[in-house]
């Protein structure tokens, strides 16, 4: 696999905290903005949040050319300071100011307490300040540790040569049906907001072949739960000439993967700040829908009340099942009923009550959906026809299957939910950056 570099890390100590290191005895340029000014006595600490780390100055009037009252904190700096070898420090080293000039300074005190080791406020709070709560070093991991997991699958599906595509988010029609569809008034037509790039990523695997994109997609979710958001970030990917619908869900495994061990290689100072311990992936289990249905009622001795899908304690309890029985935190769920999934879906010529289609539970919650898809012209038609859709609707998906399209399939992954229940939070608002719910449009 070819490996593209991630956030090179450069000698430039301006820039770059950790190239300090190979600074000591010198004096360098640092800028960032003051995290926080710890007052001792005879001098101060100062923490500097730089772009890729918080790093403590040390500011004395022995050293130092300014008065300390230049500094306050989340003023915006440059400073000039130098590097001293210094055994008890963490680093190794002490970085003593010597000039400053300020760039900009806050025009208020901050509402909040950003400066600790974690914002100490409710979640509401933490939202209605997001643009400064996160700047909070933890607030900040969360969404730099987000970054790395796109920038992880990106590699890996460039590497499987996926072509990336940007497809329109505002649309004719409703990829996914079902209510949850913003419509939009479109200069005298009515257009919608796109659920998902479903419709494009399939023609474009007859352009393509193999083909993904990182994008937002909304939903408009009535329901206020910790599990949606109206907009969130699908994480698309769709592939060609597979022989069966197991091939993507073998991509997926090796995808995950590979994510797990980038983030291990590239996110280590983040992780250990969230106390997060990243899950183990070998090959994830398989279980059919209706067996799991199954097991989770005799074994948690629960009556079966939606034969179509599960709720959201039986996603959990499956999960605690499979754990203890594998080890396994992901679990493939298989041959979701026909019924329940989208009109695209390939039923299983096994059995046309089932689809060839899958989800991925993850530590108790769903964070992918997947399957292979209709290609023939006709099927695709017929399904359409017994669901009373019209087909003069989907012209432009259509000319897909009329024009030829290899067998293929694909999935979508929640971004947000994904990087949630990797850190373990409990409302996947805690690691969207700006989350758009229900209640909340602002900041
Ligand atoms: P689906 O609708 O199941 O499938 O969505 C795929 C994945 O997206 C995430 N997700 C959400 N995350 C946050 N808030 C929401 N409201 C929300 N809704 C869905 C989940 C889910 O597993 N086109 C298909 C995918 C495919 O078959 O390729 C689709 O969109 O993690």
């Amino acid at each position: 696999m070819t490996t593209v570099k991630y956030n090179t890390i450069s000698t430039n100590p301006e820039t770059d905290a950790y190239a300090l290191a190979d600074h000591i005895g010198q004096t360098v340029r640092l800028h960032g903005a003051i995290y926080k000014i710890r007052r001792m006595s005879g001098f101060a600490f100062v923490l500097l949040r730089m772009r890729d780390a918080i790093v403590q100055c040390i500011y004395s009037e022995e050293y130092a050319s300014f008065p300390i009252t230049l500094l306050t904190e989340e003023a915006c700096v440059r400073l000039t300071a130098e590097v001293v070898a210094e055994e008890r420090s963490r680093t190794g080293y002490e970085l003593r100011l010597k000039q400053v000039q300020v760039l900009s300074t806050p025009y208020e005190d901050l509402p909040i307490v950003i400066n600790q080791k974690k914002v100490n406020t409710s979640l509401e709070n933490l939202l209605d300040y997001r643009p400064i709560t996160l700047r909070n070093e933890k607030e900040r991991a969360i969404f730099h540790i987000q970054a790395a997991i796109c920038a992880a699958f990106r590699e890996f599906l460039i590497a499987e040569h996926f072509t990336e595509i940007h497809s329109p988010k505002i649309a004719a029609i409703g990829a996914e049906g079902g209510a949850n569809i913003f419509k939009l008034p479109y200069f005298g037509k009515e257009a919608y907001l796109a659920q998902s790039p479903q419709f494009y990523k399939q023609m474009m695997v007859g352009v393509f072949e193999r083909v993904f994109e990182i994008a937002p997609v909304f939903r408009a979710e009535k329901h206020d739960t910790s599990r949606h958001l109206n907009e969130y970030t699908s994480v698309d990917f769709e592939m060609g000439y597979i022989e069966s619908f197991e091939e993507i869900m073998a991509t997926e495994n090796r995808m995950l993967a590979h994510c797990i061990s980038f983030l291990n290689e590239h996110c280590k100072t983040q992780l250990t700040l969230l106390g997060c311990t990243l899950p183990r992936i070998e090959e994830i289990p398989q279980i059919p829908f209706s067996t799991a249905k199954e097991w989770i009622a005799n074994s948690c001795k629960r009556k079966i009340t939606d034969m179509l899908d599960f709720e959201p304690e039986e996603e959990r309890l499956l999960c605690e099942l499979v754990k203890k029985e594998t080890g396994s935190e992901f679990v493939f769920v298989t041959h979701y009923p026909s019924a329940k999934r989208p009109f695209y879906a390939m039923d299983d010529p096994k059995n046309p009550e089932e689809t060839l289609s899958f989800d991925l539970l993850f530590r108790g919650l769903e964070i992918t959906t997947g399957g292979q898809r209709i290609h023939s012209y006709q099927e695709q038609l017929e399904k359409l026809h017994a669901r009373g859709m019209h087909e003069e609707l989907f012209e432009g998906y259509l000319m897909l299957h009329k024009y030829g399209v290899p067998p293929h399939g694909g999935l979508g992954l929640g971004l947000e939910r994904f990087t949630a229940q990797l850190l373990g939070f409990e409302n996947v608002r805690s690691a969207t950056l700006f989350p758009r719910d229900i209640h909340r449009l602002m900041p």
